[in-house]
């Protein structure tokens, strides 16, 4: 026992829990912190000029390190700033530790300035919401929420500080840290009911979601797909590279509209989903995407999504790592010679298939390279000519995004990492968090012209704390995807061509003045010639750097 600040033993904490990095914002609340910081040499203190892009920065920094972060706020306004930014983490399953200052307890009575009931704000949004009362129980509330935040399924918790617990004096006892172990491994019974249902599969599919990065599992995934013959998609809104996207088994990712995926699944007989999400859709429609008949097998970390929405033959609660092994050697068992015969002659089948769809995807961004304006596709096939192979991409593409996962290479766990949550202004922050998580590998971020402008800010941190992201703007004046969904309504829009508050035109927006005013090199290119040889020159660089690529805007229905 020691006599201890608040604030001192705030941060010691965060030290004890493994924590090098705190992403912020301050204000009045916070002072007693940051004045702690001010002699502080464990913990870097990262500042975001803007709240979302704080959070959306701790959101990159948790999932590609694995690791918890920390993001702290400024109360009510601060804190409402963060939460687009906090459902996105959330969607993500991100690990973070989210704090906002608070008034002192003996003044909110009175509603001061800025003041409101933070945690009931928070609440919604993650997995344990809280606000600590007496300097006493500082460290039970930092260790549990580090504990909750990381226990699988993992995601991000808050705490509501105030002022008085953090200023106050105690003599008080930091304890430990706990971590639940994340190799659960699943239920026997399930896992028979599941290689049952896959041995006897005549055309299974599988679905990868992001457990399978999460705990490391591409191997065990791919050497389970080629054993059964299954192709793999990932996800449709994925976060990560949930499978490694140069298999041959790689199908890229699930539409995200119910038709298209119908059209999929109906060619199947049982789908495996290995953390994979059953649906996230972005438009209701009258097609029901899960054709009747089909069996399901679902694996997953998190238990409220197995059978979520759709009841699953075999529900199985567990880390993907830890039990498709045991899975495999029971299939090894219960497959009968003509059943993994026939599974040869699906794999061969599958690969042989794949390999054509890739091929026409090639031929296709071989036409669109010789276009002006710029194609996405081409841009996507030139770039995976010159990236190098440790690259990660994050990705905030939009309407770019088709063929991106099939054309570049993400073959790592750690490879890629994309929006989930859907609230835009997620790439620029989230690809500065990536690149603090992982300083030894190129980063380059892909973000929409749209979705930059609601966290531009970032690019000061990146330009500040010298973070060496490449930042690639597809400018196509336009919030592109939402003409793309317009046109397909056929009503007044499409009849008239006027799409109302989708233009980014009048004046047009100037990413590179704007990155150069935030301190960033920053270059326009035109060409595919041009993108690549700024690429090139940035990543030798170290970055940080920003290309803004002319983009063609046109539109169709998709
Ligand atoms: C926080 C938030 N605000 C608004 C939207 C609605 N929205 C979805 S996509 C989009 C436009 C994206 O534009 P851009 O990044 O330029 O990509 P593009 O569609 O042009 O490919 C908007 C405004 C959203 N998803 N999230
Ligand atoms: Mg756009």
């Amino acid at each position: 026992m020691a006599m201890m600040s608040g604030k001192r033993a705030f941060l010691a904490l965060l030290k004890q829990e493994g924590v090098e990095l705190l992403f912020g914002n301050p204000g009045t609340t916070e002072l007693p912190l940051m004045d702690a910081l001010a002699v502080e040499t464990g913990l870097r203190y990262v500042l975001g000029l803007q709240e979302a892009a704080v959070m959306a920065m701790a959101d990159g920094y948790a999932q590609a390190s694995g690791k918890l972060a920390v993001a702290n706020v400024h109360v009510a306004p601060g804190l409402g700033n963060a939460l687009g930014m906090l459902y996105d983490a959330q969607k993500a399953a991100a690990p973070i530790l989210l704090t906002a200052g608070q008034h002192d307890q003996s003044f909110n009575f009175s509603e001061p300035i800025l003041w409101a009931d933070l945690p009931t704000i928070a609440r919604p949004f993650v997995k344990w919401s809280a606000e600590v009362r007496r300097i006493e129980d500082l460290p039970r509330a930092v260790h549990r929420a580090a504990k909750t935040a990381l226990a699988p399924p993992t995601g991000p918790v808050f705490l509501s500080l105030p002022a008085d617990v953090l200023n106050a004096e105690a003599d008080i006892e930091l304890g430990s840290p706990t971590r639940v172990a994340p190799r659960l491994r699943g239920d026997r019974t399930a896992l028979e009911a599941a290689a049952q249902l896959l041995a006897a599969a005549e055309r299974p599919v599988i679905i990868a979601g992001d457990a399978v990065a999460q705990s490391g599992a591409h191997a065990e995934l791919a050497q389970l797909a080629e054993f059964i013959g299954a192709p793999v998609y990932a996800e449709g809104v994925a976060n990560t590279a949930s499978f490694p996207s140069s298999h041959p088994l790689f199908h890229g990712a699930m539409p995200r509209l119910a038709p298209g995926i119908r059209a999929i699944l109906q060619q199947h007989d049982v789908l495996f989903s290995v953390g994979g999400d059953l649906f996230t859709l972005s438009l209701p429609s009258d097609v029901e995407p899960m054709p009747e008949g089909l069996a399901i097998v679902h694996l997953d970390t998190d238990a409220w999504e197995l059978g979520k929405n759709y009841a699953a033959r075999a529900a199985i609660l567990g880390d993907p790592k830890a039990t498709l092994p045991e899975l495999a050697a029971l299939l090894r068992e219960r497959m009968s010679a003509a059943q993994q015969a026939q599974a040869r002659t699906r794999l061969d089948a599958a690969r042989t298939a794949i390999a054509a769809e890739r091929e026409a995807l090639h031929a296709k961004a071989r036409v669109e390279a010789g276009k002006t304006p710029l194609r996405p596709l081409a841009l996507w096939q030139a770039m995976a000519e010159m990236l190098p192979r440790d690259v990660v991409v994050v990705e905030e593409a939009l309407s770019s995004a088709p063929g991106l996962r099939q054309l570049l290479r993400s073959d790592d766990p750690q490879s890629f990492f994309g929006l989930r949550g859907g609230g835009i202004g997620w790439g620029l922050p989230a690809a500065i968090g990536v690149k603090l998580a992982l300083p030894q590998r190129p980063v380059v971020a892909l973000v929409g012209d749209g979705s930059a402008m609601y966290t531009c800010q970032a690019l000061w941190t990146a330009a500040h704390d010298r973070v060496g992201v490449v930042f690639v703007i597809l400018n196509n004046r336009s919030y592109r995807i939402l003409k793309q969904r317009t046109t397909a309504m056929k009503g007044f829009a499409a009849q008239t061509d006027r799409y109302v508050g989708m233009d980014l035109t009048d004046p047009p927006i100037d990413y590179v003045g704007l990155a150069r005013s935030l301190g960033l090199k920053a270059e326009r290119a035109a060409t595919l010639s041009e993108t690549v040889d700024l690429l090139r020159r940035f990543l030798d660089a170290g970055g940080p750097g920003l290309i803004e690529v002319e983009l063609d805007g046109s539109y169709g229905p998709v």
